[in-house]
């Protein structure tokens, strides 16, 4: 009798903890579309505090940024994707993989949750099921929701979002880069198209601004400064061969808008550099900078951010990568 009782005790025990399981808040994700994934950690290991969780990330699910938490430490894990993503045209073969946050303290009766933000691919059949498998470690050991079979009938299923149709246009273009698509910009002879910048990491110091310039005017013209209240400074720059290297440098007299020809800043050639950054750029936000033209004068405009390697970024040309 006892012992029975004991038998049915324990059973409860454990099908209550089979309830609680780690999941995610959101239940579907738009192919094509940018989204955030949040974990939920209901409970401990068994009674004890979780010190350290560990958020896989699926094939599919790319440009992955993770939310920092305080009192928690933030790392990441970054290795090849399955398939390469095409970002705006650019092939993107690498990225996060893996976040772990780690140092923290939580405590079995509490509850608390872990996000990452990232990129659902486009060609993601809808109705995919996609999993991101979740370990949470305590002093003496782990709570594991690693089981990717999709069975409702294991005590440790993983985490997942189902798939579905996205947007016409992927959820990019046109619906996430407002300022890239909106009208030009006109400050007298000149007009200012395909104003961006491009997302940075956490405690990147530089980020770049790039843009259509066209002179309709008869006299040449001459971007002379820039500034933004974002950035310390904000710099004109070239790039140029020093011997067999690419490099960039800035341009002292500023860059030369000719009469009836467009100067196109872009990654790898012509660009502003924000210096100091006060705060990462974020994807989907705008940036503004104020240009200063040796004749037309001055003018805001506002670079819409795109993803960290938005628009023709040839993958030689990472700003973090280059010294000034
Ligand atoms: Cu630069």
């Amino acid at each position: 009798m006892f012992k029975t009782l004991l038998t049915a005790s324990t059973l409860a025990v454990l099908a209550a903890a089979a309830f609680a399981h780690a999941t995610l808040e959101q239940r579907e994700a738009k192919a094509g579309a940018t989204a955030k994934i949040t974990l939920r950690v209901p409970h401990g290991c068994e009674g004890e505090a979780t010190h350290t969780v560990r958020l896989a990330l699926p094939d599919g699910f790319y440009a992955a940024k993770p939310m920092p938490k305080a009192g928690w430490e933030l790392s990441t894990e970054t290795g090849s994707y399955a398939t390469p993503y095409d970002n705006h045209g650019t092939e993107m073969t690498e990225g996060v993989r893996a976040v772990t946050w780690s140092g923290g303290h939580l405590e079995d009766g509490w509850y608390d949750e872990f996000t990452v933000r990232g990129s659902f691919g486009a060609d993601i059949e809808p109705g995919t099921v996609m999993f991101f498998p979740a370990v949470q470690t305590c002093d003496n050991g782990t709570a594991d929701w690693t089981d990717t079979s999709g069975s409702h009938d294991v005590p440790n299923p993983s985490p997942k979002v189902t798939v579905v149709a996205g947007d016409a246009h992927g959820g990019h273009g046109h619906g996430g880069h407002g300022a890239m698509d909106s009208a030009a910009l006109t400050l007298g002879d000149l007009t200012i198209a395909e104003a961006f910048s491009r997302a940075t990491l956490p405690n990147a110091p530089v980020g770049g601004g790039f843009m259509a310039i066209t002179n309709n005017g008869a006299e040449d013209d001459r971007l002379i400064a820039a500034s933004s209240p974002a950035a310390g400074r904000v710099e004109i720059h070239e790039m140029a061969m020093e011997g067999d290297v690419m490099k960039m440098r800035e341009l002292a007299d500023g860059l030369p808008i000719p009469a009836g020809e467009t100067v196109t800043l872009k990654p790898g050639g012509f660009h502003l550099m924000m210096m100091q950054l006060g705060q990462p750029l974020v994807e989907g936000e705008t940036v503004p900078v104020t240009l200063t033209f040796e004749k037309a004068g001055e003018i805001e405009v506002p670079l819409a951010i795109g993803a960290p390697n938005a628009k023709g970024h040839d993958g030689h040309m990472d700003h973090g990568a280059h010294k000034h």
